[in-house]
């Protein structure tokens, strides 16, 4: 026997391994406890394709109906039963058994037919009250059919009747199998049996329940090789009977169509809800941006101010040297001789003049420079603190009763609120004084210790002594030889322009070498302070950047989903 066509047969195995994939993929996206349900409700549902529900007095013959109908001795017959468990016969593809409830237990059997539809059966023992309540809540409502079993010997027994009023008002397709024919002695003696069941079902119905008499015993044998019971069993009508109930497209075509709705429906759900997640995730790589934006302006704003800053300092080194050409320009004349040879008044007007406060200059303008560089990065990480607890603060805000992943939802509140954290205590615990005397104390090592001694008299002082000094010597050579006006003309400018250019030269390689490792130092101060903020916030974009993505993953995933169900749902609309 075979309810479907090769077709249907087809999509059924499709629509099957896609529940399950669907499935899996909804509880790797933490899908909720009551979602899960109920698409595992409709994989039952599809499990059960059809739902044969098989009631009748212990020892009427069921066990053997199941047998015959299934073609081979699967279920004991006979026997008294020592349990009152309800079995639900599916298709698997060993034989195992399965106690699924306290009073059910599942039974798989490598059977063609049970991939299509399933049977409960009942042994109905003495604990029969309680069994057919058991049905009634939970297969009845199910069932496709529902096969009343009864034997010629005793047909209609008192359990039988009650449980036929029980489910009178269901509605439900009920037949009447009347079992064991064979030991009947003609057909006499069935006719009777027949009408006296017909009548009873009419009264107690209240309409014509179809009676099909049959021997299970005998169309099991013919099943098995003895083909000329077939006829006798009269099984043939029976069958035919059940796969023409059953094949009903619309009525497979609803069976078929009502899991993929909760399908669709889910897939719904969880597409808006990844949306969702996308959205904040977008929100988030924005942010992250911001801060990337932030950082580069700050960067370029640094730059820029710490140029002037350096022209600043330079203009000091620019000044000195000016003061230094106007007195050379002064004392290197020839009316000045005299002034020329006293070479310590000379260096002392040198270094008032000339010198005047020019390192302390320097030394004031690194200073300043250094708090200046100090300020800004501290004033760079509260820029970065209010803006990462501005946005915690909105997303606590926006996600607050959304259906949405919590797992995601944890992570991330608990990803932006470290980094706040982290970004709070920075500036708490930000030491001004100490971080500007660790770049002082690195800017002095570097130079302005060295700077101040070699502008100052020690340094700039020497040079004017040795030039000094030799002119006044070549001078004192010339007034000697009487001849001052001749040659004085030629050598004091000489002397004046050496000098100039050993002072431009001098100063020149002291302002390159300052300007040099103050940049050295503020480059690396610079990259130190972004790399602190790039530190604090790796955490949550390494985050952001998985959970893109993963959501991009389930996107895809859902996607294909929902195109798969749309196939199916058009391949079932065609049949
Ligand atoms: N003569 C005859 N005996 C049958 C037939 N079907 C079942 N039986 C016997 O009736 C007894 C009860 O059958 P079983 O299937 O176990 O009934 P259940 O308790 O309703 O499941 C067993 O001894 C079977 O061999 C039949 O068609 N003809
Ligand atoms: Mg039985």
């Amino acid at each position: 026997m075979k309810i479907l066509n090769d077709q249907q047969e087809s999509t059924l195995q499709r629509e099957r391994i896609f529940l399950n994939d669907l499935q899996l993929e909804l509880v790797e996206n933490n899908a909720s406890k009551e979602d899960l349900d109920s698409l595992k409700y409709s994989i039952r549902q599809l499990d059960d394709l059809f739902l044969l529900v098989i009631v009748g007095e212990f020892n009427s013959g069921k066990s053997a109906f199941i047998n015959a109908l299934l073609g081979q001795q699967l279920l004991k017959e006979g026997v008294t039963p020592t349990t009152s468990q309800i079995n639900i016969l599916r298709y698997g593809e060993k034989r195992e058994n399965h106690l699924v409830e306290k009073d059910q237990t599942v039974l798989l059997f490598p059977v063609e037919l049970l991939s299509e539809l399933s049977i409960v059966d009942t042994p109905g023992t003495n604990a029969i009250i309680r069994q057919h309540e058991e049905l009634t809540t939970h297969f009845v409502p199910r069932a496709d059919l529902i096969l009343f079993v009864t034997s010629v010997d005793r047909p209609f027994t008192e359990s039988e009747r009650s449980f036929m009023q029980s489910i009178r008002d269901w509605g439900k397709k009920v037949v009447i199998i009347l079992n064991k024919i064979d030991i009947l002695a003609d057909e006499e003696e069935l006719t009777q049996v027949v009408n006296f069941v017909q009548e009873n079902a009419q009264t107690l119905m209240g309409r014509a329940l179809d009676v099909f008499p049959v021997s299970a015993r005998q169309a099991l044998r013919a099943k098995n090789g003895e083909t000329n019971l077939w006829e006798a069993s009269r099984f043939g009508a029976l069958e035919a009977y059940i796969r023409n109930s059953l094949d009903q497209t619309g009525q497979i075509r609803l069976k078929f169509m009502n899991p993929l709705g909760v399908a669709a429906h889910l897939v719904d759900k969880y597409s808006q809800l990844a949306e969702t997640q996308q959205q904040i995730l977008e929100e988030d790589v924005k942010l992250l941006q911001n801060v990337e934006r932030q950082q580069a302006i700050y960067l370029e704003d640094m730059h820029k101010n710490f140029k002037f800053r350096m022209a600043d300092v330079e203009n000091i080194f620019f000044e000195l040297e000016q003061r230094g050409d106007e007195f050379f320009e002064e004392s290197f004349r020839l009316t000045q001789v005299f002034k020329l040879l006293k070479k310590e008044r000379m260096q002392e007007d040198f270094t008032k003049e000339v010198i005047a406060d020019a390192p302390q200059q320097v030394e004031r303008k690194v200073n300043t420079l250094i708090d200046w560089l100090v300020d800004a990065d501290l004033q760079q990480w509260k820029t970065i603190t209010s803006y990462l607890t501005k946005r915690e603060r909105e997303h606590k805000e926006h996600v607050i009763g959304e259906g949405i992943n919590t797992d995601f939802v944890y992570d991330r509140t608990r990803l932006l609120d470290a980094i706040g954290k982290e970004a709070e205590r920075v500036v708490k615990s930000y030491d001004k004084h100490n971080e500007a005397s660790q770049i002082a104390e690195n800017a002095k090592n570097a130079v302005t210790a060295s700077m101040a001694v070699e502008i100052g008299a020690v340094g700039l002082g020497a040079l004017i002594t040795i030039l000094a000094s030799t002119a006044a010597a070549d001078i004192t050579g010339i007034i000697a030889a009487s001849v001052v006006a001749a040659l004085g003309l030629f050598i004091v400018p000489t002397k004046r322009r050496k000098a100039k250019t050993e002072l431009h030269e001098k100063l020149a390689a002291l302002r390159v070498k300052l300007v040099k490792s103050l940049t050295d130092e503020f480059e690396k101060e610079i990259k130190q302070s972004q790399q602190r903020i790039e530190d604090a916030i790796s955490p949550y974009t390494r985050f952001i950047r998985a959970e893109t993505n993963n959501i991009e993953k389930i996107q895809a995933e859902l996607k294909e989903a929902s195109v798969e169900i749309y196939k199916l749902q058009t391949e079932v609309e065609s049949w």
